[in-house]
């Protein structure tokens, strides 16, 4: 008897233990961005000296007084220069066609310009970090060849808008530029500036191995990279430090605000911030935040989860950057290593998030300021260590991917093997749900051929400034894929998945545009439904019309949706990969 009611006791004390800890640890969970931290900073500022403790929130280096606040740029406002004489505006045309950003109104701005603060109110509200709680950071910027006030302009903003008791050094890395101003004078200027150090590497390593050496040197608790043509929005450190302080498995990633090539204005992007992803061409894409991130989140400036990274502004805990592998030494140049890091991050156990309390703006240039050669083979080496038999639609997406050498990575798999990594799929289902996978059904995917007009192939351009969609049309096959690779689905869909996912719709006045696919036809007027017959014959199950190829009155190449007649060749398509 007694032994019994003992063992009652015993199993209902241990229910309720249970039953506590499942509650404190759930309530952390839903507590992520909330008050648990903020009471245990408060407690700790009690003992502090007022004094002692405002000269914690002092910026590592002050402004100069004597900044106009209303000069050019100030403000992030966009300057433009008018009436320049001939000689005047040539050298305007050839700073940009040096650096693909307009350098010569960029040597107009102070190199201390302050931007508007974009951060949302509750941002700007909240009570004070504590400093002495929060870790120390290292910030990392590589650079080739970058213009002198953009590179320069970056030191400065992270030096004033960083609080002294957080930013331990910043460390640029020279990726072996060959400017004469970068070679000669960038070591004399940055003697003033205490806490930023230079080092060179000794060939052209490549963004990868130059932030490694970077990395390798720093002594804050977090590296922090940016790129080389930056400004900080105030505040925007010490957000991004408080989520690693949290849980130091998470990267972090500021918003991205974008700074214009041109005119050097800033701009973000409203409350609601972009987050990462990639299409299947293995390129990196922008999306908005998902239904159910949207519900996950209890607050607008809560992180954001994000399958993927852009890659140039983040920050992790040095130890856990270590832990997980750094970067693949053996990326070159530009490209592919920003995904490589989302995979790798998500599918080992970490997490990406975008921080809503932390803007950095980025000078996107007018185009790719130096040769990119390496980006399909850097991004192989992803796909091919992370990505399991995915990547089979990458390759069938990248004709030339399949003749490229990417050298040795298995060290990069046994880095897999021994993290005991989650698998691709896991990955997609847990983090990229709303990511279409390809069916890529051997026959139904590639290129759309026409009988009639056998040299031109069905052609979708995304339009730059139209992300609704536009036209379908037809232009001369030329084997790339990209804007002519097309899957036709199961459910009878002809999809376009790159850059954004698509698929094209019949429209009542007989043209062909490509629209947001419909999850499901049956809610709609089929308008997405296309029956493709053995005869060749691609026909609307919305009006019955069929794919016609011809050619205008004036020459010009022509897709239509006219009378099925099966017997022409004009509406006769094959798939050809
Ligand atoms: C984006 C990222 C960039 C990087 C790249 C993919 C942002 C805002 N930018 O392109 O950081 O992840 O995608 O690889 O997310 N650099 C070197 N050595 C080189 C080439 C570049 O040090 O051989 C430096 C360069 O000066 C810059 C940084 O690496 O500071 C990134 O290069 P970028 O600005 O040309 O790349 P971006 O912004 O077009
Ligand atoms: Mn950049």
């Amino acid at each position: 008897r007694k032994g019994r009611s003992q063992r009652i006791v015993f199993i209902s004390t241990c229910a309720i233990l249970l039953l506590v800890f499942y509650f404190a640890l759930r309530d952390n969970d839903v507590n992520e961005f909330t008050d648990v931290k903020a009471k245990h900073i408060e407690k700790k500022r009690e003992n502090v000296v007022e004094d002692d403790y405002a000269s914690l929130f002092k910026p590592a280096l002050s402004r100069p007084a004597d900044i106009d606040p209303r000069g050019p740029g100030e403000g992030g406002s966009a300057v433009r220069l008018l009436n320049l004489s001939p000689e005047v505006s040539k050298q305007q045309e050839d700073s940009i066609q040096t650096y693909a950003v307009n350098q010569f109104v960029s040597e107009r701005i102070s190199l201390h310009r302050r931007l508007q603060d974009p951060r949302h109110e509750m941002c700007k509200s909240r009570r004070p970090f504590d400093y002495r709680s929060l870790p120390t950071t290292s910030v990392v910027i590589a650079f080739y060849n970058e213009g002198w006030s953009t590179l320069i302009r970056t030191v400065f903003s992270v030096l004033h808008n960083s609080p002294d008791a957080l930013l331990t050094e910043i460390i640029l890395v020279d990726d072996y530029s060959d400017k004469v101003y970068l070679k000669d004078k960038l070591a004399d200027f940055l003697k003033a500036l205490a806490r930023v150090r230079l080092v060179r590497t000794t060939k052209r390593e490549g963004l990868v191995r130059a932030r490694l050496l970077g990395a390798s040197l720093a002594k804050g608790e977090v590296l922090t990279f940016l790129d080389c043509h930056c400004e900080c929005v105030e505040g925007w450190l010490e957000p991004l430090l408080e989520r690693i302080m949290e849980d130091e498995s998470v990267i972090v990633v500021p918003v991205i605000d974008t700074i214009d090539w041109n005119t050097f204005e800033y701009y973000y992007g409203g409350h609601e911030p972009q987050i990462g992803g990639f299409d299947w061409r293995l390129t990196f894409q922008w999306h908005t935040i998902p239904d159910h991130e949207r519900k996950r989140r209890k607050s607008p400036v809560d992180p954001i989860r994000s399958p993927t990274m852009a890659g140039g502004l983040f920050a992790v805990s040095k130890r856990y950057f270590t832990r997980i592998g750094t970067y693949d030494a053996g990326m070159e140049i530009w490209g592919g290593e920003n995904l490589e890091l989302s995979f790798r991050t998500w599918m080992c156990g970490g997490k990406l998030e975008t921080i809503p309390c932390s803007h950095v703006g980025h000078v996107f240039p007018k185009q790719s300021p130096y040769p990119r050669p390496k980006f399909l083979t850097n991004t192989l080496r992803a796909a091919e260590v992370w990505m399991d038999d995915y990547k089979r639609h990458f390759y069938i997406r990248n004709p030339p991917a399949s003749k490229e050498n990417y050298g040795d990575i298995s060290a990069r798999k046994d880095l897999r093997n021994s993290l005991q990594c989650h698998d691709f799929k896991w990955y997609l289902d847990n983090v990229y749900p709303d990511l279409h996978v390809p069916e890529d059904r051997p026959g139904y995917y590639g290129a759309f051929r026409n009988s009639g007009m056998s040299s031109f192939c069905l052609d979708y351009a995304p339009p730059q400034h139209n992300p609704t969609g536009g036209r379908v049309s037809i232009f001369g096959c030329h084997g790339q894929g990209g804007n002519q690779f097309f899957e036709y689905t199961s459910k009878r869909e002809v999809r376009f998945n790159s850059e954004k996912e698509m698929c094209m719709s019949a429209v009542e006045d007989d043209t062909i545009t490509m629209l947001d696919c419909v999850p499901d036809q049956r809610d709609s007027p089929a308008s997405q439904e296309w029956v493709h017959s053995h005869d060749g014959t691609i026909q609307s199950v919305m009006n019955d019309k069929c794919l016609h190829a011809s050619m205008s009155k004036d020459g010009k190449p022509e897709l239509l949706l006219k009378t099925c007649d099966p017997g022409s060749r004009f509406q006769q398509w094959y798939w050809k990969h």
